[in-house]
């Protein structure tokens, strides 16, 4: 492949014959340039992956290499011939291959100063900034333009789950059922919708949320894992997991006709620089009449390790102001909109204002009494210790561009979760789960 006026040459490399001349210019680009370790820089992987040179009148100025798993890494352009095309050419051939051999997805590990090249090919950061060999990265994936038809063809279930493309890349299951319908988010495995039959939508989703990659949309159940709450030092509220492509794994036809979708996903040195655990974390939607969703966390590292989780679920309600939550009452919570440390639940919790508040140490039903559309949600739990009940009102409801103004009438969060002081520890090999059971009376 010619790269304008450059004369640069693009070509698959076969590591047996071109090793000297990839390590040469990855060890001046890396190692020299840059400071890079020469022990990370050689990996061991370089065996097993496909490689691309680029090449002016014989000499390699430039190079990249593609994983089994679709993972891009080692991108180097020798510095006079940056600015001139090489990156995104060889990027192209990259992706080219990536298309042949039928990759969903596709993903590396940009230095923050090169994330608007890779954006220009389609990738987006997703997760938060971390530092790898001394240099801020972000992680980057972009789908393939084969994943939708690719998971209907691994996954759908006729007449019961399709994928459709709720935006470019962002690939979404929808189910139809007699007893109810779903939508659940590849990205993040975000369950977007649940209706049962006869039902108003129960879970809410902003009118102007933005479905774009590496964004959550505003609304529905994002998953907060394996932190939930700020993160410290700068790192994504609610963890790292909600803006990323998940691994479809499974789905199927479960007990009385309901439908099941399992999403996971695993550890990468990515997560590892900003969470340094072996894990495998998933979620499993089941939809019928009721909404099952199971969020398991599995430590497969040899340390334990202690998480907050939590299904973040917003409820679509009549009207705000005539909701109430039964089944918190006299449990202690913490206010994080007063900040005054514990306070006790007098009766019914009712909204007259921005609410914020974690019921530490709560396990029982919550039921969401909604006057308005003159319906109640039970919402049962395991797994669970913690419940968090949050409106935004006026002010908070400004701050977020991804809501319209006086959505905050609609919408009522009731989580499932574990935060605060209800840390849960999971041992090397073991497991926990989180489970909420979705019901309309
Ligand atoms: O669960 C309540 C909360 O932690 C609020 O404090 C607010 O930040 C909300 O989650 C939404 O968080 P997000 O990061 O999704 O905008």
């Amino acid at each position: 492949m010619q790269v304008n006026a450059a004369a640069v040459e693009i070509r698959v490399a076969q590591w047996g014959e071109d090793a000297a001349a990839l390590t040469a210019l990855r060890r001046q680009v890396f190692v020299v340039e840059q400071g890079v370790p020469e022990e990370l820089e050689w990996d061991g992987l370089d065996a097993g992956a496909a490689h691309f040179l680029a090449c002016a009148d014989g000499v390699v100025v430039g190079c990249a290499r593609l994983l089994g798993d679709g993972h891009v890494g080692r991108m180097a352009v020798l510095s006079p011939w940056r600015g001139r095309g090489v990156g995104s050419a060889l990027l192209r051939e990259v992706l080219s291959a990536c298309r042949a051999r039928g990759y969903g997805h596709a993903f590396l590990n940009a230095q923050t100063a090169a994330l608007d090249f890779y954006r220009r090919l389609g990738f987006h950061a997703v997760g938060g900034e971390f530092i790898d060999a001394g240099i801020p990265h972000f992680r980057m994936e972009r789908a393939m333009e084969n994943l939708t038809q690719q998971l209907n063809q691994q996954h759908a279930i006729a007449g019961k789950l399709r994928f459709v493309d709720a935006a470019p890349g962002l690939p979404v299951a929808e189910v139809t059922l007699p007893q109810a319908t779903a939508r659940i988010a590849v990205n993040g495995a975000q369950v977007l919708e649940w209706a049962p039959a006869g039902q108003q939508p129960v879970i809410w989703v902003s009118r102007a949320a933005v479905y774009q990659p590496g964004k959550g949309v505003r609304g529905g159940v994002p998953v907060c894992w394996p932190w939930f709450g700020a993160g410290a030092d700068g790192k994504p509220a609610h963890g790292f997991v909600r803006t990323r492509l998940w691994q479809v794994r499974e789905t199927g036809v479960g007990p009385a006709d309901t439908v099941f979708i399992r999403l996971g996903l695993t550890d990468d040195e990515s997560t590892r620089a900003l969470w340094n655990h072996a894990f495998d974390v998933e979620l499993v939607v089941s939809v019928g009449a009721a909404l099952k969703m199971e969020l398991v966390t599995r430590n497969t590292g040899a340390e334990a390790f202690t998480i907050t989780d939590g299904l973040h679920t917003y409820f679509r309600v009549g009207d705000i102001g005539r909701t109430r939550v039964l089944g918190l009452e006299d449990t202690v919570y913490l206010d994080k909109v007063q900040g005054t440390g514990e306070s006790r639940q007098a009766g019914a919790v009712q909204f007259g204002g921005e609410t914020d508040r974690v019921y530490i140490g709560t396990t029982a039903d919550c039921i969401i009494d909604d006057a308005a559309l003159g319906r109640k949600i039970r919402i049962a739990k395991s797994g669970s210790r913690s419940t968090v009940v949050w409106n935004p009102w006026t002010e908070k409801e400004k701050g977020f561009a991804d809501m319209a103004a006086g959505e905050y009438r609609d919408m009522l969060c009731v989580e499932t979760t574990n935060a605060g002081p209800d840390s849960v520890s999971v041992a090397p090999g073991g497991e926990h789960r989180l489970v909420a059971f979705v019901g309309v009376e």
